[in-house]
């Protein structure tokens, strides 16, 4: 098989980026290891940026997002037992968020890319990854036992956090930065109408984080800290009720509705970095190059974000034969990918007790909850971040500039 771009993975960042590529006649394949029922069944994230709404929008795939997501024009905290809002829309400068499950963006996605005769081929593993150095590399896959060969012009890894793409990057190129939690998310899925609007980040000094999030305006996504060790059945549907509603303890007695849960799962928490995103005719977007902890709601708008960076690199390549914006496509995600990985673990420090707290400590995260909530500027601070910050401008002009110091030095 040949193909332009070889993608590997049907999540958010490849089937975002084969459909820009297609909608620029530019041929790609899509290569994932999971069955379509799987990958559409996954729930994960569920707050859409601005930015990621609008290219959703503009590239045709976002009209049921319109219709079916939930317009989100702020955001609670809740700490002292008491709600504690934020006008998000307020503070910055009119822009908003999205409630729109992943597991829908991504149904989305493929409907488009199955509609327009896009090549997915589920169930199916890419094995290893050939020839980068070359101007056709190769992608060796299996499926039922049976080997065959991807030739392309380039490979897009949107393979996630445990693809394979990363690993081929040499161990003495690639440089990975992470920080590992020491607790983690247990998120449910319940039949139950949101306690609020809006989504809730709960801080507890003595119990810790919980966040009250939502799917739709019957169902609810919760989720609560829990210790890093922690098994799922350890934590029968009551005690996760009552847990949940213990950390929202108030003397405004604010209570959750409850009702059935319908999926329930342990996510642990990591913030992590690889660099550089790309490699030869290699480049990683998403999950496969960065993790953020899911508390500042950023992970798909990453992935998305980079795409649009990617997609716009690849289009101009196969368009004009220039590498320029390929050579510059690592520089400039990464500037943005680090200010986000600030956001969400600035987010998750100053919500989330940690095991060497003292009782300073958590008076801290509290008074910086008071100060984040009660200040303009602190507000708009995390408003601007919280609906997205604007891509960065390509580096090719850093990049220009660096070729030519380097030519004048070597002269
Ligand atoms: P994805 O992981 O979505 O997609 C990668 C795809 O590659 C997968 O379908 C995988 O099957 C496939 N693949 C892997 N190896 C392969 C191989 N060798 N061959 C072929 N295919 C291969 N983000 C938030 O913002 N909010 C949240 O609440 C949130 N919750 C999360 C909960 C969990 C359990 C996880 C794991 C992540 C969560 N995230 C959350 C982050 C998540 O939304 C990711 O950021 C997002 O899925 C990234 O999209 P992709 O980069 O496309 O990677
Ligand atoms: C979610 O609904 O998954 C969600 C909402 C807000 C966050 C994080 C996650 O800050």
């Amino acid at each position: 098989m040949h193909t332009q771009v070889a993608i590997l993975g049907a999540g958010p960042a490849g089937l975002f980026l084969s459909h820009l590529l297609h909608l620029q006649g530019i041929d790609s394949i899509i290569i994932e290891s999971r069955s379509r029922e799987y990958v559409e069944a996954r729930l994960r994230a569920g707050v859409l940026e601005k930015g990621t709404v609008d290219a959703l929008v503009e590239a045709g795939v976002g009209e049921r997002l319109l219709r079916e997501g939930l317009v989100h024009k702020g955001i609670n905290f809740r700490f002292g037992g008491k709600d504690h809002p934020l006008d998000i829309r307020g503070l910055s400068g009119d822009k908003h968020v999205m409630v729109y499950g992943q597991q829908e963006v991504v149904k989305d996605l493929i409907a488009a890319r199955l509609a327009a005769g896009g090549k997915i081929l589920f169930e199916v593993q890419a094995k290893e990854i050939l020839d980068l150095e070359t101007a056709q590399p190769k992608v060796r896959i299996s499926a039922n036992g049976v080997e065959q060969e991807v030739t392309c012009d380039l490979v897009a890894g949107c393979d996630g956090f445990h693809g394979i793409s990363r690993g081929t990057i040499p161990a003495d190129i690639l440089k990975t930065f992470e920080r590992v939690y020491p607790f983690s998310w247990l998120g449910i899925l319940a039949e139950a109408p949101p306690i609020s609007e809006y989504v809730t980040n709960v801080y507890n000094e003595e119990r810790g984080f919980a966040l009250l999030s939502m799917r739709s305006r019957t169902l609810s996504r919760l989720y609560l800290q829990c210790d890093a060790n922690e098994k799922l059945s350890d934590w029968s549907d009551g005690r996760i009720w009552d847990e949940l509603d213990a950390r929202l303890e108030g003397k405004d007695g604010r209570k959750l509705v409850r009702g059935p849960i319908l999926q329930k799962g342990i996510t642990p928490m990591r913030s992590f970095v690889a660099e550089p995103m790309s490699y030869r005719r290699l480049f990683l977007a998403g999950d496969a190059a960065h993790i953020v902890p899911p508390t500042g709601a950023k992970g798909m708008n990453l992935a998305i974000a980079d795409i649009r960076v990617l997609s716009t690199a690849m289009i101009d390549f196969f368009k004009s034969g220039s590498t320029k914006l390929l050579d510059a496509y690592s520089d400039t995600c990464l500037r943005r990918v680090w200010k986000v990985e600030r956001f969400s673990w600035s987010v998750t420090s100053m919500t989330h007790n940690f095991p060497q707290d003292n009782p300073f400590d958590r008076r801290m995260r509290t008074a910086t909850l008071d100060y984040l909530t009660s200040s303009t500027a602190s507000g708009q601070t995390f408003a601007e971040n919280f609906v997205g910050l604007p891509l960065e401008p390509s580096l090719v002009e850093d990049h220009e500039r660096d070729e030519r110091t380097v030519m004048l030095t070597n002269k």
